[in-house]
Protein backbone atom coordinates (compact mmCIF):
# COMPACT_ATOMS: atom_id res chain seq x y z
CA UNK A 1 0.00 0.00 0.00
CA UNK A 2 2.67 2.56 1.43
CA UNK A 3 4.49 1.56 -2.09
CA UNK A 4 1.89 2.29 -4.31
CA UNK A 5 1.32 5.16 -2.65
CA UNK A 6 5.00 6.49 -3.33
CA UNK A 7 4.58 5.20 -6.87
CA UNK A 8 1.41 7.14 -7.57
CA UNK A 9 3.40 10.25 -5.92
CA UNK A 10 6.29 9.41 -8.06
CA UNK A 11 4.25 9.17 -11.23
CA UNK A 12 1.94 12.66 -10.32
CA UNK A 13 5.71 14.25 -9.87
CA UNK A 14 6.84 13.01 -12.94
CA UNK A 15 3.55 14.01 -14.90
CA UNK A 16 3.98 17.70 -13.37
CA UNK A 17 7.64 17.75 -14.36
CA UNK A 18 7.14 16.49 -18.05
CA UNK A 19 4.48 19.33 -18.54
CA UNK A 20 6.84 22.21 -17.56
CA UNK A 21 9.34 20.90 -19.92
CA UNK A 22 6.79 20.67 -22.52
CA UNK A 23 5.97 24.07 -21.86
CA UNK A 24 9.04 25.13 -22.18
CA UNK A 25 10.29 25.72 -25.85
CA UNK A 26 13.46 24.22 -27.61
CA UNK A 27 14.79 27.90 -28.85
CA UNK A 28 16.28 28.33 -32.07
CA UNK A 29 17.91 32.12 -33.10
CA UNK A 30 19.00 32.55 -36.05
CA UNK A 31 21.19 35.98 -37.18
CA UNK A 32 21.74 36.84 -40.12
CA UNK A 33 24.59 39.69 -41.17
CA UNK A 34 24.00 42.92 -42.89
CA UNK A 35 21.26 41.97 -44.37
CA UNK A 36 19.02 44.70 -45.71
CA UNK A 37 15.56 45.28 -44.27
CA UNK A 38 13.64 45.09 -47.92
CA UNK A 39 15.93 41.97 -49.32
CA UNK A 40 13.63 38.81 -48.17
CA UNK A 41 10.47 38.09 -49.32
CA UNK A 42 8.73 38.13 -46.13
CA UNK A 43 9.69 42.20 -45.43
CA UNK A 44 8.96 43.55 -49.09
CA UNK A 45 11.42 41.88 -51.37
CA UNK A 46 10.75 41.01 -55.05
CA UNK A 47 14.33 40.52 -56.60
CA UNK A 48 15.74 37.80 -54.38
CA UNK A 49 13.87 34.10 -54.11
CA UNK A 50 13.37 33.65 -49.85
CA UNK A 51 10.51 30.79 -49.88
CA UNK A 52 12.21 28.94 -46.70
CA UNK A 53 12.13 32.38 -45.01
CA UNK A 54 8.99 33.43 -46.21
CA UNK A 55 7.20 30.43 -45.26
CA UNK A 56 8.99 30.36 -41.75
CA UNK A 57 7.46 34.37 -41.53
CA UNK A 58 4.07 33.27 -42.32
CA UNK A 59 3.80 30.86 -39.84
CA UNK A 60 5.03 33.21 -37.52
CA UNK A 61 4.68 36.70 -36.58
CA UNK A 62 6.83 39.61 -38.59
CA UNK A 63 8.18 42.41 -36.29
CA UNK A 64 8.01 45.57 -38.49
CA UNK A 65 9.60 47.73 -36.00
CA UNK A 66 12.74 45.43 -34.84
CA UNK A 67 15.71 47.28 -33.37
CA UNK A 68 19.22 46.56 -33.41
CA UNK A 69 22.09 48.34 -32.87
CA UNK A 70 24.28 49.70 -36.27
CA UNK A 71 26.70 47.17 -36.34
CA UNK A 72 27.63 43.35 -35.81
CA UNK A 73 29.66 43.44 -31.99
CA UNK A 74 27.45 45.83 -30.40
CA UNK A 75 24.07 43.78 -31.42
CA UNK A 76 25.49 40.59 -30.36
CA UNK A 77 26.34 41.95 -27.02
CA UNK A 78 22.97 43.39 -26.94
CA UNK A 79 21.20 40.39 -27.59
CA UNK A 80 23.18 38.37 -25.05
CA UNK A 81 23.09 40.35 -22.07
CA UNK A 82 19.56 42.84 -22.68
CA UNK A 83 21.51 45.16 -21.69
CA UNK A 84 22.63 48.24 -24.09
CA UNK A 85 25.96 48.12 -25.60
CA UNK A 86 27.01 51.86 -24.14
CA UNK A 87 27.26 49.48 -20.57
CA UNK A 88 29.52 47.38 -22.11
CA UNK A 89 31.81 49.82 -23.64
CA UNK A 90 30.97 48.60 -27.07
CA UNK A 91 28.97 51.59 -28.34
CA UNK A 92 31.63 53.05 -31.35
CA UNK A 93 32.63 50.55 -33.60
CA UNK A 94 33.06 46.60 -33.52
CA UNK A 95 35.57 44.42 -31.63
CA UNK A 96 38.59 43.90 -34.40
CA UNK A 97 40.72 41.11 -34.76
CA UNK A 98 42.90 40.64 -31.19
CA UNK A 99 41.56 43.86 -29.90
CA UNK A 100 42.50 43.70 -26.34
CA UNK A 101 38.80 43.34 -24.85
CA UNK A 102 34.97 41.78 -25.91
CA UNK A 103 32.18 41.73 -23.93
CA UNK A 104 32.97 42.38 -20.57
CA UNK A 105 33.35 39.05 -18.40
CA UNK A 106 31.09 40.06 -15.41
CA UNK A 107 28.15 40.21 -17.89
CA UNK A 108 25.98 37.08 -17.34
CA UNK A 109 24.66 36.28 -21.13
CA UNK A 110 21.64 34.86 -22.19
CA UNK A 111 23.35 31.34 -22.74
CA UNK A 112 24.19 31.34 -19.14
CA UNK A 113 20.71 32.32 -18.09
CA UNK A 114 19.64 29.24 -20.42
CA UNK A 115 21.71 26.75 -19.07
CA UNK A 116 21.13 27.56 -15.29
CA UNK A 117 17.86 27.02 -16.20
CA UNK A 118 18.32 23.18 -17.47
CA UNK A 119 18.96 24.24 -21.18
CA UNK A 120 21.34 22.92 -23.51
CA UNK A 121 23.27 25.52 -24.83
CA UNK A 122 24.99 25.89 -28.78
CA UNK A 123 26.18 28.35 -31.03
CA UNK A 124 26.97 27.61 -34.78
CA UNK A 125 28.52 30.92 -36.17
CA UNK A 126 29.89 33.93 -35.69
CA UNK A 127 30.77 35.25 -32.66
CA UNK A 128 32.60 37.96 -32.56
CA UNK A 129 31.93 39.55 -28.93
CA UNK A 130 36.24 39.02 -28.16
CA UNK A 131 39.33 36.53 -28.80
CA UNK A 132 41.94 37.85 -27.59
CA UNK A 133 41.62 35.62 -24.17
CA UNK A 134 40.18 32.01 -24.19
CA UNK A 135 37.81 33.48 -21.11
CA UNK A 136 35.75 35.38 -23.89
CA UNK A 137 35.44 33.07 -26.12
CA UNK A 138 31.84 31.35 -26.36
CA UNK A 139 32.31 27.87 -24.28
CA UNK A 140 33.49 30.39 -21.53
CA UNK A 141 30.57 32.30 -21.93
CA UNK A 142 27.55 29.97 -21.54
CA UNK A 143 27.76 27.70 -24.45
CA UNK A 144 28.00 23.63 -24.04
CA UNK A 145 28.95 23.25 -27.94
CA UNK A 146 30.49 26.31 -30.01
CA UNK A 147 31.51 25.89 -33.77
CA UNK A 148 32.39 28.45 -36.34
CA UNK A 149 34.44 31.90 -35.83
CA UNK A 150 36.04 34.52 -33.29
CA UNK A 151 36.32 37.47 -36.29
CA UNK A 152 34.23 39.05 -38.13
CA UNK A 153 34.43 39.20 -42.20
CA UNK A 154 36.44 35.64 -42.93
CA UNK A 155 36.62 34.41 -46.42
CA UNK A 156 33.62 32.30 -46.76
CA UNK A 157 35.81 29.17 -48.53
CA UNK A 158 39.09 29.51 -46.57
CA UNK A 159 38.06 30.62 -43.61
CA UNK A 160 40.60 32.70 -43.06
CA UNK A 161 41.25 36.22 -42.02
CA UNK A 162 44.26 38.64 -40.76
CA UNK A 163 46.15 35.29 -42.38
CA UNK A 164 44.45 33.54 -39.50
CA UNK A 165 42.08 30.53 -40.17
CA UNK A 166 39.32 31.41 -37.40
CA UNK A 167 36.91 28.22 -37.79
CA UNK A 168 36.65 26.29 -34.42
CA UNK A 169 34.90 23.38 -32.40
CA UNK A 170 34.75 24.01 -29.11
CA UNK A 171 38.21 26.06 -28.80
CA UNK A 172 40.08 23.63 -31.54
CA UNK A 173 41.17 25.11 -34.37
CA UNK A 174 39.67 22.70 -37.34
CA UNK A 175 40.20 23.27 -41.07
CA UNK A 176 37.48 21.88 -42.62
CA UNK A 177 36.55 22.51 -46.88
CA UNK A 178 33.36 24.44 -47.30
CA UNK A 179 31.23 27.66 -47.99
CA UNK A 180 30.79 28.96 -44.38
CA UNK A 181 27.23 28.95 -44.74
CA UNK A 182 26.76 25.35 -45.88
CA UNK A 183 29.04 24.55 -42.59
CA UNK A 184 27.51 26.68 -40.50
CA UNK A 185 23.89 24.78 -41.23
CA UNK A 186 25.14 21.35 -41.54
CA UNK A 187 26.61 22.22 -37.71
CA UNK A 188 23.22 23.27 -36.78
CA UNK A 189 21.15 20.31 -38.51
CA UNK A 190 23.68 17.78 -36.36
CA UNK A 191 23.06 19.48 -33.14
CA UNK A 192 19.34 19.42 -33.13
CA UNK A 193 19.49 15.60 -34.49
CA UNK A 194 21.91 14.55 -32.25
CA UNK A 195 19.59 16.14 -29.12
CA UNK A 196 19.11 13.96 -26.60
CA UNK A 197 15.60 15.26 -25.70
CA UNK A 198 16.11 15.12 -22.29
CA UNK A 199 16.53 18.89 -21.80
CA UNK A 200 15.30 22.05 -24.08
CA UNK A 201 17.97 23.90 -26.16
CA UNK A 202 18.76 26.81 -27.45
CA UNK A 203 20.38 26.52 -30.25
CA UNK A 204 21.86 29.82 -31.57
CA UNK A 205 22.92 30.32 -35.13
CA UNK A 206 24.44 33.71 -36.38
CA UNK A 207 25.71 32.81 -39.56
CA UNK A 208 28.45 35.20 -41.22
CA UNK A 209 26.02 36.02 -44.15
CA UNK A 210 25.50 38.28 -46.02
CA UNK A 211 28.16 40.33 -44.78
CA UNK A 212 30.88 40.85 -46.82
CA UNK A 213 33.25 39.70 -48.50
CA UNK A 214 30.29 39.08 -51.44
CA UNK A 215 31.35 35.38 -52.30
CA UNK A 216 28.89 32.33 -53.45
CA UNK A 217 29.16 29.37 -55.06
CA UNK A 218 28.55 30.11 -58.94
CA UNK A 219 25.35 27.75 -58.59
CA UNK A 220 23.12 29.88 -56.26
CA UNK A 221 23.67 33.22 -58.73
CA UNK A 222 22.49 32.18 -61.38
CA UNK A 223 18.90 32.43 -61.34
CA UNK A 224 19.98 36.74 -60.96
CA UNK A 225 22.15 37.00 -64.00
CA UNK A 226 20.30 40.19 -64.83
CA UNK A 227 21.26 42.02 -61.61
CA UNK A 228 24.56 43.87 -60.91
CA UNK A 229 27.44 41.92 -60.18
CA UNK A 230 27.92 42.97 -56.32
CA UNK A 231 23.69 42.42 -56.16
CA UNK A 232 24.15 39.05 -57.97
CA UNK A 233 26.57 37.97 -55.34
CA UNK A 234 24.42 39.12 -52.97
CA UNK A 235 21.59 36.88 -54.16
CA UNK A 236 23.18 34.04 -53.85
CA UNK A 237 24.37 34.66 -50.80
CA UNK A 238 20.98 35.41 -49.61
CA UNK A 239 19.95 32.65 -51.37
CA UNK A 240 21.99 30.02 -49.89
CA UNK A 241 21.58 31.48 -47.03
CA UNK A 242 18.00 30.79 -47.30
CA UNK A 243 18.43 27.06 -47.96
CA UNK A 244 20.38 26.91 -44.72
CA UNK A 245 17.24 28.15 -42.71
CA UNK A 246 15.31 25.83 -44.66
CA UNK A 247 17.76 22.52 -43.51
CA UNK A 248 17.23 23.59 -39.99
CA UNK A 249 13.58 23.91 -39.96
CA UNK A 250 13.27 21.02 -41.42
CA UNK A 251 15.45 18.84 -39.10
CA UNK A 252 13.34 20.60 -36.56
CA UNK A 253 10.22 18.77 -37.90
CA UNK A 254 11.85 15.44 -38.65
CA UNK A 255 12.81 15.51 -35.42
CA UNK A 256 9.34 16.12 -34.28
CA UNK A 257 10.09 19.25 -32.16
CA UNK A 258 8.09 21.47 -34.18
CA UNK A 259 4.91 22.67 -32.03
CA UNK A 260 7.35 22.93 -29.05
CA UNK A 261 10.65 25.20 -31.22
CA UNK A 262 10.05 28.58 -30.78
CA UNK A 263 11.88 30.31 -34.05
CA UNK A 264 13.52 33.97 -34.09
CA UNK A 265 15.03 35.30 -37.05
CA UNK A 266 16.34 38.56 -36.98
CA UNK A 267 19.56 40.58 -39.21
CA UNK A 268 22.10 41.90 -36.60
CA UNK A 269 22.11 45.51 -38.77
CA UNK A 270 20.80 47.32 -41.78
CA UNK A 271 22.19 46.20 -45.07
CA UNK A 272 25.40 48.43 -46.08
CA UNK A 273 25.61 50.29 -49.89
CA UNK A 274 21.56 50.52 -49.78
CA UNK A 275 20.36 50.84 -53.17
CA UNK A 276 22.86 49.64 -54.49
CA UNK A 277 24.14 46.33 -53.11
CA UNK A 278 21.31 45.54 -50.38
CA UNK A 279 18.17 47.48 -50.50
CA UNK A 280 16.16 48.56 -46.96
CA UNK A 281 13.72 50.64 -48.85
CA UNK A 282 11.39 52.44 -47.59
CA UNK A 283 14.00 53.26 -44.59
CA UNK A 284 16.92 55.82 -45.37
CA UNK A 285 20.63 55.02 -44.53
CA UNK A 286 21.86 51.58 -43.76
CA UNK A 287 24.93 49.88 -41.31
CA UNK A 288 26.92 52.09 -39.71
CA UNK A 289 24.13 55.10 -39.18
CA UNK A 290 21.62 55.72 -36.70
CA UNK A 291 18.81 56.32 -39.17
CA UNK A 292 16.13 53.47 -39.28
CA UNK A 293 18.06 51.83 -41.95
CA UNK A 294 21.46 51.06 -39.71
CA UNK A 295 19.12 49.91 -36.73
CA UNK A 296 15.66 48.71 -37.78
CA UNK A 297 15.90 45.51 -39.59
CA UNK A 298 13.70 42.53 -40.72
CA UNK A 299 12.80 40.14 -37.98
CA UNK A 300 10.23 37.31 -37.36
CA UNK A 301 8.89 34.81 -34.73
CA UNK A 302 7.35 31.89 -35.09
CA UNK A 303 5.94 29.36 -32.29
CA UNK A 304 3.10 27.18 -33.63
CA UNK A 305 0.02 27.53 -31.48
CA UNK A 306 2.18 30.48 -29.18
CA UNK A 307 2.60 33.28 -30.98
CA UNK A 308 -0.04 34.29 -34.01
CA UNK A 309 0.44 33.21 -37.74
CA UNK A 310 0.24 35.84 -41.07
CA UNK A 311 0.32 38.53 -38.74
CA UNK A 312 2.77 41.97 -38.61
CA UNK A 313 3.51 44.11 -35.55
CA UNK A 314 4.38 47.85 -35.46
CA UNK A 315 4.99 47.47 -31.93
CA UNK A 316 8.64 48.81 -31.25
CA UNK A 317 10.94 46.32 -29.81
CA UNK A 318 14.92 45.90 -28.88
CA UNK A 319 16.69 43.08 -29.74
CA UNK A 320 17.92 43.72 -25.84
CA UNK A 321 13.90 42.58 -25.08
CA UNK A 322 14.83 38.45 -25.46
CA UNK A 323 16.85 37.99 -22.96
CA UNK A 324 14.48 38.92 -20.51
CA UNK A 325 11.55 36.82 -22.57
CA UNK A 326 13.36 33.82 -23.66
CA UNK A 327 14.76 33.29 -19.88
CA UNK A 328 10.97 34.09 -18.58
CA UNK A 329 9.72 31.30 -21.08
CA UNK A 330 12.80 28.66 -20.02
CA UNK A 331 12.01 28.91 -16.92
CA UNK A 332 14.92 30.52 -15.81
CA UNK A 333 15.57 33.51 -12.85
CA UNK A 334 15.78 37.10 -13.27
CA UNK A 335 16.09 37.79 -9.92
CA UNK A 336 19.08 39.82 -8.77
CA UNK A 337 21.12 37.41 -6.81
CA UNK A 338 21.14 35.93 -10.22
CA UNK A 339 20.98 39.03 -12.62
CA UNK A 340 22.67 41.01 -10.66
CA UNK A 341 23.28 43.94 -13.93
CA UNK A 342 20.15 45.60 -14.31
CA UNK A 343 18.19 44.80 -17.82
CA UNK A 344 17.30 47.22 -20.61
CA UNK A 345 15.22 44.13 -22.03
CA UNK A 346 11.58 44.06 -21.01
CA UNK A 347 9.49 40.75 -21.66
CA UNK A 348 7.91 41.75 -25.17
CA UNK A 349 5.45 37.94 -24.89
CA UNK A 350 2.40 39.58 -23.89
CA UNK A 351 3.18 42.16 -27.00
CA UNK A 352 3.84 39.14 -29.29
CA UNK A 353 0.99 36.88 -28.19
CA UNK A 354 -2.07 39.01 -26.37
CA UNK A 355 -1.94 42.32 -28.26
CA UNK A 356 -0.26 44.10 -25.62
CA UNK A 357 1.55 47.39 -26.31
CA UNK A 358 5.39 47.45 -26.36
CA UNK A 359 6.50 47.32 -23.37
CA UNK A 360 8.97 50.88 -23.95
CA UNK A 361 8.06 53.99 -23.74
CA UNK A 362 11.34 54.80 -25.13
CA UNK A 363 14.25 52.70 -26.70
CA UNK A 364 17.56 54.14 -26.82
CA UNK A 365 19.34 53.40 -30.51
CA UNK A 366 22.97 54.43 -29.33
CA UNK A 367 24.68 56.50 -26.75
CA UNK A 368 28.32 57.18 -28.15
CA UNK A 369 29.84 60.43 -27.98
CA UNK A 370 30.18 60.78 -31.65
CA UNK A 371 26.17 60.16 -32.51
CA UNK A 372 23.45 58.89 -30.72
CA UNK A 373 19.61 58.60 -31.00
CA UNK A 374 16.51 57.87 -28.93
CA UNK A 375 13.00 57.02 -29.93
CA UNK A 376 10.08 57.85 -27.93
CA UNK A 377 6.64 56.47 -29.24
CA UNK A 378 6.31 58.54 -32.63
CA UNK A 379 9.29 60.67 -32.36
CA UNK A 380 12.64 59.80 -33.06
CA UNK A 381 15.71 62.42 -31.93
CA UNK A 382 19.14 61.67 -33.76
CA UNK A 383 22.51 63.48 -33.01
CA UNK A 384 25.81 63.57 -34.61
CA UNK A 385 29.09 65.05 -33.65
CA UNK A 386 32.01 66.20 -35.38
CA UNK A 387 34.56 68.87 -35.09
CA UNK A 388 32.71 71.60 -37.00
CA UNK A 389 29.69 70.84 -34.42
CA UNK A 390 26.09 69.36 -33.97
CA UNK A 391 23.52 67.60 -35.87
CA UNK A 392 20.32 67.39 -34.72
CA UNK A 393 17.43 65.44 -36.59
CA UNK A 394 13.88 65.12 -34.98
CA UNK A 395 11.27 62.03 -37.19
CA UNK A 396 8.00 61.67 -36.55
CA UNK A 397 8.21 58.18 -37.65
CA UNK A 398 4.87 57.69 -38.07
CA UNK A 399 4.20 60.25 -40.42
CA UNK A 400 7.87 59.63 -41.98
CA UNK A 401 8.93 56.16 -41.83
CA UNK A 402 11.83 57.46 -44.94
CA UNK A 403 13.34 60.46 -41.75
CA UNK A 404 12.68 63.04 -45.32
CA UNK A 405 11.64 65.89 -42.84
CA UNK A 406 14.07 67.42 -39.75
CA UNK A 407 11.54 68.59 -37.75
CA UNK A 408 13.94 69.98 -35.11
CA UNK A 409 13.83 73.76 -35.69
CA UNK A 410 10.05 73.32 -36.44
CA UNK A 411 9.40 71.34 -33.09
CA UNK A 412 12.49 72.65 -30.82
CA UNK A 413 9.94 71.72 -27.32
CA UNK A 414 10.00 68.04 -28.75
CA UNK A 415 13.82 67.93 -29.23
CA UNK A 416 14.17 69.43 -25.44
CA UNK A 417 11.76 66.95 -24.29
CA UNK A 418 14.09 63.83 -26.49
CA UNK A 419 17.19 65.37 -25.15
CA UNK A 420 16.67 65.24 -21.76
CA UNK A 421 14.94 61.46 -22.12
CA UNK A 422 18.73 60.98 -24.18
CA UNK A 423 21.25 62.22 -21.86
CA UNK A 424 19.78 60.54 -18.88
CA UNK A 425 20.77 56.99 -20.77
CA UNK A 426 24.12 58.97 -22.22
CA UNK A 427 24.95 58.91 -18.52
CA UNK A 428 24.97 55.51 -17.87
CA UNK A 429 27.48 55.07 -20.49
CA UNK A 430 31.11 53.19 -19.55
CA UNK A 431 33.51 54.86 -21.25
CA UNK A 432 33.86 53.66 -25.00
CA UNK A 433 36.47 50.59 -25.75
CA UNK A 434 37.14 51.82 -29.70
CA UNK A 435 37.94 55.79 -30.00
CA UNK A 436 35.01 57.39 -31.57
CA UNK A 437 35.91 59.05 -35.03
CA UNK A 438 34.43 62.66 -34.45
CA1 LIG B 1 26.56 42.96 -39.23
Amino acid sequence: MKRSWIFLCLGALMAVGQTAAAERPNIVFILADDLGYADPGFNGGTQIHTPHLDKLAREGTVLKSFYVQPLCSPTRAALLTGRYPMRHGLQVGVITPRAPFGLPLEERTLADALREAGYFTAICGKWHLGDFRREYWPNQRGFDHAYGHLFGMLDYFTHIRNGIVDWYRNGERVVEEGYTTHLIAREAVRVIREHGGERPFFLYVPFNAVHTPLQVPEEYMKPYQHLPEKRRKLAGMLAALDEAVGQIVAAVEEKGLRRNTLFVFSSDNGGPNPGRVTDNSPLRGGKATLYEGGVRVCAFATWDGHIPAGRQLDEPMHIVDWFPTLVKLAGGSLAPDKQKLPLDGRDIWPTLTAGAPSPHQEILLNAAPNAGAIRVGDWKLKLRRTREGEQVELFNLAHDIAEKNNLAAAHSDKVKELRARYERWAAQAAPPKNKPKL
